[in-house]
């Protein structure tokens, strides 16, 4: 995360420049006005509604009680009060393990998120923790696509199961949790298509290759894992809710934080879809995924 650090995400500098350009306006007690440029700053940073308004709240009720009298204690309370709201339940960076046999990981979300980029990045976190991966290509549906996860899988030296182009994804998804257990493999990891000629026919789609992995290995797939791009705000957070419609994700993964000056969307996406968020991806290349931590995340929004 330090490589955002320096990117423009720094809403605490424009807290402090526009509502509390001098402390005194603490010592005073913040006034409604400055609560509403607040109100404004977190949800220009895509922050949402629901969030601003619990930390508006939480920071009026903060001000009411005389806790905050300098600019660094509000900071302090808002990195605190960020770190609460970002916090999922479990371990951001543990793929979810069955009794025996491998991992099935479903990666979902719409086209051009960076689903198929995620499933190389994650091959390449959970092979230098010593698993043994194995790629699936079930979006057979965008040109390119196979080819594009076989560069990466080469790239790894992993294996990639794949179909014919434009055949049936369910198929392929099959094949590889197949070729998983019976290849011995720790984690499959299945790579989808994000658009089809309809959004209907997308979430059938997905529904239908949960339900055919759920087959073959009862408790499958072990994780879903949903990739949202953290630099749309607040489209992020209503595909989301479309795909947890369909499949109910274990976790997200928030994409291009590294080219966003609005990282407020981690928030609204933890609050808004109640999915722990699992890791962040912070560039192009295959070293650019970290484990999410609230901590961290809050700590880089509220920095100076
Ligand atoms: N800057 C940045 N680009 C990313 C990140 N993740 C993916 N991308 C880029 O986003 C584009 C789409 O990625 P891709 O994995 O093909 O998306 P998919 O359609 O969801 O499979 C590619 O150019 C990726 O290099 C990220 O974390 N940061
Ligand atoms: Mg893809």
């Amino acid at each position: 995360m330090d490589r955002l650090a320096g990117k423009k995400l720094s809403l605490w500098s424009r807290i402090k420049r526009l509502a509390l350009t001098d402390v005194r306006a603490l010592a005073r007690g913040l006034n409604a006005q400055d609560l509403e440029q607040i109100e404004r700053l977190l949800i220009e940073a895509d922050f949402g509604v629901p969030a601003t308004l619990d930390l508006t709240e939480f920071l009026e009720a903060s001000v009411r009680q005389g806790k905050l009298k300098t600019d660094e204690d509000l900071r302090l309370a808002l990195t605190a009060r960020l770190t609460d709201m970002l916090t999922g339940p479990g371990d951001a960076g543990a793929i979810a393990r069955p009794a025996a046999g491998p991992s099935i990981v479903l990666v979902i979300g719409v086209n051009g998120v960076g689903k198929t980029t995620s499933v190389a990045k994650l091959g390449r976190r959970l092979q230098r923790d010593g698993k043994r991966v194995l790629l699936a290509a079930a979006d057979t549906y965008r040109a390119g696509a196979i080819a594009q996860l076989q560069v990466w899988a080469e790239r790894l030296g992993v294996p990639c199961v794949s179909g014919a182009s434009g055949g049936d994804p369910a198929a392929v998804a099959f094949d590889a949790v197949e070729a998983g257990v019976s290849r011995d493999m720790d984690v499959v990891l299945i790579d989808t298509a994000g658009r089809l000629h309809t959004q209907d026919g997308l979430m059938a789609e997905l529904g239908k290759v949960a339900r055919v992995i759920g087959r073959k290995v009862p408790g499958a797939p072990h994780e879903v894992l949903l990739v949202l791009d953290g630099s749309v705000g607040q489209n992020a957070v209503q595909q989301g809710k479309l795909f947890a419609q369909v499949v109910k994700p274990t976790g997200l993964i928030v994409t291009k934080l590294d080219g966003t000056a609005r990282g407020g969307a981690v928030v609204a996406l933890r609050r808004e879809l109640d999915v722990p968020i699992r890791f962040i991806g912070t560039g192009e290349t295959l070293d650019d995924l970290e484990v999410f931590d609230a901590g961290r995340m809050a700590e880089m929004l509220v920095s100076e």
